[in-house]
């Protein structure tokens, strides 16, 4: 096997943690590249329910590595009560296997107030964020006063970042009638998790570098899809990070060519959470049928998702977008027991046909998917393990996926649990 990046290839919450979670069994080293934790991974092992947000999904193995990159926003208050939250479920969480990129920029309680100020101010316009100030963080770190982990090791520096931060954040929070933050109070704060983070902060691209020469296998782990991507996706409703595949090799300090096979996490519907264009919704019953037994909730915030059918012009977008070698395909059991299932094959706009996504926000809305309709089956499908145990029809409508994305499907998962999962090629 060489390495593998598993990215998502809609709006996210494709069960990308559980496909992540089935590879991490053969690879050596899980890191994550992008996001910080707005993500929301569940992973169920044994009958066990792991919820992640901002560690890599490897954590919960012993013996694996796993690794926090520079291109994620890290909270490191999140980041230890979500170590104490694991820790009390069992899993042995320490700088053996453990390490935070000493290049990631972290992500304040100043953030989390400003995203939320101003969703809250945006009324009807808001963009639907977790609200955990991700767009923010990565605003100061492209905005190069970004407070990073390597900066908590020397006082001095810590200094000059803070007071370069609050230049620009106690003016933006005069502005906005917010009271304003005093420097010596973050300093202290940020001393106090100083000593605890510290530990885990490592060049990691280095670390990197020295299990590929090793032949170790490294998995990269995506978070959101290509639709929130901030460039590819439906912006401005998408998140503040690259999403696509290629952020694997900017996000951690590897070339390009470490990055290996590209496995796109597709679900056989659709869904997304927050606010935005989605030409397939199905805001009314059959929404509703498959938000219930797909148990479509927001790991992070329990937001309810919507749903809508299968949308094979954004997957084929994603595939090239993402340069996407081989699909997982997940939750085909969720479609079990309609009479039929409908796929869209191409937008009508304005009285015309188009095979894409316009990028324009305005025209994305006013796309009308063009349907193909395709039988469904009455069998239940959960827990099929090879692809003779699915119904003809179940097997037709993954073959009919497979043809419109143009990309072969590699895995069918038709249930959280690991093993039940189907190997194609
Ligand atoms: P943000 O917070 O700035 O990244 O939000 C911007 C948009 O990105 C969407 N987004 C997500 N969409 C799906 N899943 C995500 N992770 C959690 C999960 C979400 C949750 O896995 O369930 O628990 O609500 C995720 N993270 C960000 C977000 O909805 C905005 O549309
Ligand atoms: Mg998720």
């Amino acid at each position: 096997m060489t390495n593998v990046a598993v990215v998502g290839s809609q709006w996210g919450d494709e069960g990308k943690g559980k496909i992540v979670d089935w590879l991490s069994e053969r690879a050596d080293v899980v890191v994550r590249f992008q996001g910080g934790h707005n993500a929301g991974h569940t992973l169920v092992i044994g009958g066990k329910v792991y919820k992640l947000s901002l560690l890599p999904s490897g954590i919960v193995r012993p013996g694996k590595l796993s690794i926090i990159g520079n291109g994620v926003v890290l909270d490191p208050w999140a980041l230890f009560d979500e170590i104490a939250r694991l820790t009390g479920q069992g899993v042995e969480i320490s700088p053996q296997n453990l390490r935070i990129a000493e290049n990631a920029p972290l992500i304040l309680p100043l953030h989390r107030e400003l995203d939320q100020i101003r969703e809250k101010a945006a009324g009807r316009a808001a963009i639907g964020t977790t609200g955990r100030g991700i767009g923010p963080a990565y605003e100061d770190k492209v905005g190069r006063r970004a407070i990073r982990v390597s900066d908590l090791a020397d006082g001095p520096t810590l200094d000059d970042r803070i007071e370069r931060l609050l230049a620009h954040h106690n003016a933006l929070r005069r502005g906005l009638g917010e009271a304003v933050i005093d420097p010596t109070q973050l300093k202290s704060d940020l001393e106090e998790i100083a000593d605890r983070i510290l530990p885990f902060a490592d060049a990691v691209w280095s670390t990197l570098d020295a299990h590929r020469r090793a032949g170790d296998r490294i998995l990269f782990e995506g978070a959101q899809g290509t639709m929130l991507d901030v460039d590819h996706g439906t912006y401005p409703y998408v998140t503040s990070s690259n999403t696509v595949a290629a952020a694997a090799s900017v996000g951690t300090g590897m070339g390009p060519g470490a990055v290996g096979f590209i496995l796109g996490i597709t679900k056989a519907y659709t869904t997304r959470v927050g606010s935005g264009p989605f030409p397939t919704e199905q805001d009314n019953a059959v929404g509703n049928r498959l938000g219930e037994r797909g148990h479509e909730f927001g790991t992070v915030t329990g937001r309810k998702r919507r749903c809508g059918w299968f949308d094979a012009v954004l997957v084929r977008q994603a595939v090239v977008q993402q340069g996407i070698d081989g699909i997982a395909l997940t939750k085909l059991d969720v479609l079990d027991g309609f009479d039929e299932i409908k796929v869209c094959v191409g937008y009508e706009i304005d009285g015309g046909r188009v095979e894409r996504l316009p990028a324009a926000a305005a025209v994305q809305g006013r796309v009308t998917p063009i349907y193909e309709t395709l039988p469904g089956w009455s069998e239940s499908t959960a827990g099929a393990r090879s692809f003779s145990d699915l119904p003809a029809t179940a097997i037709k409508y993954v073959m009919r996926l497979q043809e419109l994305i143009g990309c072969p499907v590699s895995l069918v998962s038709t249930s959280p649990e690991r093993d039940d999962t189907i190997l194609l090629h």
